[in-house]
């Protein structure tokens, strides 16, 4: 298969990466001036818990590509930045494996190709430029964007699989969608204020606030019609916590580096939403407000 992965930072780089193993398929990588120019000149690494050393062609350039799949790994806030670009190429479908909501209606709102829907629990950190290390095992999800079956997702679904990326095809993403929002919702903002890895949330003064979070994430998802409770939302924040509890968040990197986060995509659209049906989400709203003054002091937003 031709595979393009656009936005290839530590997520989109762990999953291109492991696509390329044996050649199995074509991977183009859209990253950043610094990791494309070190893919094309030694390679990928790929190391940690899921390993491999492949070459796949490496550019900062997401105009004009052509392959059967792309999927999309940017941060959401350049999503539509993403779409306009992958608009100028061909794809048989598109697959979004980002963090926070909206991006599927933002990639299906420019472009042709169907969009699928998906969700990564992957813990992944790009360590230097060419080099990207599995810090958690994890799942993705593939599914039609809106729920119900999709041959397309079956087809990306069994070939992330044959990758060694542990995949399931879902009938159900909206409500995986909402999930994983409650996952990093609890995880994200309070990993990257306190500075520490994901396990730390389970410790005993994170953990009421992470299990707080999640929950009224899970009521602002059934009073938008999503059948996601209070318990299956805390769970599925704990087992990542568990599964990648020495990864840093995506969060929490993008604050050491003085990036800005996905708050408005993440524990904002919990708040933005349920501010839409007069709910109230103490914890999602403080965790918002916290990290956005973090930007603020920094000039990022
Ligand atoms: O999605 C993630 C993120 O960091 O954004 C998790 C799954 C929490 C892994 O760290």
């Amino acid at each position: 298969m031709e595979i393009v992965v656009f936005g290839a930072g530590s997520l989109g780089s762990l999953v291109g990466g492991l696509l390329a193993r044996e050649r199995a398929h074509d991977v183009t990588l859209v990253a950043r001036r610094d990791h494309a120019d070190a893919v094309r000149e030694s390679g990928l690494r790929v190391e940690g818990e899921l390993e491999a050393r492949v070459d796949p062609t490496a550019t900062t350039d997401g105009r004009e590509l052509a392959a059967d799949v792309a999927i999309v790994t940017v941060k959401t806030a350049d999503t539509a930045a993403a779409a306009e670009a992958l608009a100028t190429g061909s794809f048989d479908a598109v697959l979004s494996l980002q963090n926070g909501m909206g991006n599927e209606e933002t990639l299906a709102g420019a472009l042709d190709a169907p969009v699928l829907a998906g969700t990564a629990s992957y813990g992944a950190i790009r360590r230097e430029p060419g080099v990207v290390e599995c810090t958690g095992l994890g799942e993705v999800v593939v599914g039609a964007r809106g729920g119900g079956s999709s041959h397309l997702a079956d087809r990306v679904g069994r070939t992330f699989a044959a990758a060694g990326l542990e995949t399931a095809v879902a009938d159900d993403m909206p409500r995986r969608l909402w999930e994983k929002l409650a996952v990093n919702a609890g995880i994200n903002p309070i990993t990257a204020l306190a500075d520490v890895d994901n396990g730390a949330v389970l410790e005993r003064a994170a953990i009421e606030v992470a299990r707080v979070t999640a929950r009224e994430t899970a009521r602002v998802a059934r009073a938008c019609g999503v059948d996601l409770s209070d318990r299956d939302a805390v769970a599925a924040m704990e087992a990542v916590a568990t599964d990648t509890a020495a990864n840093a968040s995506s969060m929490r990197q993008d604050v050491r580096a003085e990036r800005r986060t996905e708050i408005d995509a993440i524990n904002g659209y919990v708040v933005d939403r349920a501010d839409e049906r007069g709910l109230e989400v103490p914890a999602n709203r403080t965790l918002t407000a916290l990290v956005r003054s973090w930007e603020r002091a920094r000039g990022l937003r």
